[in-house]
């Protein structure tokens, strides 16, 4: 078994980890997670869709796509008051990180690119975290948005490569893998993740984590979305994903990146809140709060709130130092790990 953070992870193994038995699955991730991460740390973050609607890509998961008769209407785009009004309010009940989404196939220059730049600084002035999905983005639109101040820019490689295609037609994986590049170029952290339950098998999800773990650098932050089946979009009659496989999905990213944010996406508001305890065991470290995503439900903030207090986690707020915890430089068999005084363990 390789070092979790030096040595590269062959599919193989990635597959044996994948079927290994559930709980040791997740007993392994879970001291992965505390060698090197607080386990009772959960960053909370918000999403706002500053552009709703009318993209002219094809993602058969997606109700903002053109092409599907959904819910959703499309809309002007925000303007940069609302946004910080918003970003303010998310700050106040306790997210960190703000997270704005444009239904976009690409960033393009110009107006609406500027009023981006003015909510970055806006939203980083407030002291959180800045993160953009934007779509595409080239290597110089990267670089103003570093400029502007942008923590994190989300871009999901969604499957794997092989399953991408019954997916997505109208950009290519190739695609997906040039903006992460610019992204990385440019200084920003990457942010990306991907979906279950699109009708994928075990073997495209191992890649997907697979391809992931190789990124270089390794996203900072990997979401995990559970596709919210949508009326009007091809994949509107699959079934939910089973909370067992996400569970089993998010200990293995705990694994195979060991020091970035599991983020608990899209779908949680349909997992309970026991299987939601088995992802926090397995490493995930970060949810979405609010009572929206982009377009769908999410569980409201107080809700959150009481769980995360049930099972003894905390959120740190916007700006707020790390607490002294009490550190164990202790190797823990089995899980990898070579250098246990270069990664703490929490206690
Ligand atoms: N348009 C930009 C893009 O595609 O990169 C940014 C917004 S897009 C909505 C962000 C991500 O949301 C997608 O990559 C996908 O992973 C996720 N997503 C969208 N619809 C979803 C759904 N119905 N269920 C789960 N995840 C979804
Ligand atoms: C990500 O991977 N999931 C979030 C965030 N990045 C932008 C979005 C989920 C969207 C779910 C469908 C919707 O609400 O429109
Ligand atoms: Fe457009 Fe993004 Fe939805 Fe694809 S996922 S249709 S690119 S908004």
């Amino acid at each position: 078994m390789p070092d979790t953070m030096t040595a590269a992870w062959t599919l193989d193994e990635v597959t044996a980890l994948y079927h290994a038995p559930l709980l040791d699955l997740v007993f392994r991730a879970a001291q992965v997670h505390r060698q090197n991460n607080d386990p009772r740390e959960v960053q909370l973050c918000t999403l706002a869709s500053i552009k709703t609607g009318g993209c002219p890509e094809d993602c058969a998961y997606c109700p903002q796509s053109s092409r599907y008769d959904t819910f959703v209407d499309p809309e002007k785009m925000m303007k940069v008051d609302e946004v910080l009004a918003d970003a303010r309010a998310a700050r106040d009940a306790g997210s960190t990180r703000f997270c704005m989404g444009a239904a976009w196939r690409e960033a393009t220059d110009g107006r609406a690119f500027e009023r981006v730049l003015d909510m970055v600084r806006g939203v980083r002035d407030l002291g959180m975290e800045a993160c953009c999905t934007l779509g595409m983005l080239s290597a110089d639109q990267a670089r103003r948005l570093a400029e502007a101040g942008l923590t994190a820019y989300n871009h999901n490689l969604d499957t794997s490569e092989e399953y991408y295609d019954n997916i997505i037609t109208t950009r290519t994986y190739q695609d997906r893998l040039n903006t992460i590049q610019n992204v990385a170029n440019a200084g920003i952290s990457v942010c990306c993740g991907g979906i279950l339950g699109m009708g994928e098998a075990d073997a495209d999800r191992i890649k997907l984590l697979h391809t992931l773990a190789h990124l270089d650098p390794q996203p900072e932050s990997v979401p995990i979305n559970a596709l919210v089946p949508v009326d009007g979009t091809p994949l509107s009659d699959l079934p939910r994903v089973d909370p067992f496989d996400w569970v089993r999905a998010i200990a293995v990213t705990r694994i195979l990146l060991p020091r970035a944010k599991v983020r608990l996406s899209a779908g949680r508001l349909e997992i309970s809140p026991e299987a939601q305890a088995l992802a926090f065991l397995a490493g995930a470290n970060s949810i979405f709060t609010g009572e929206k995503l982009l377009t769908t439900a999410n569980p409201e903030a107080d809700v959150d709130h009481v769980l995360l207090n049930r099972l003894g986690l905390y959120s740190r707020a916007a700006g707020q130092a790390a607490p002294t915890h009490h550190v164990h430089a202790t190797a823990c068999a089995g899980t990898g790990k070579a250098d246990a005084d270069a990664s703490p363990s929490f206690a």
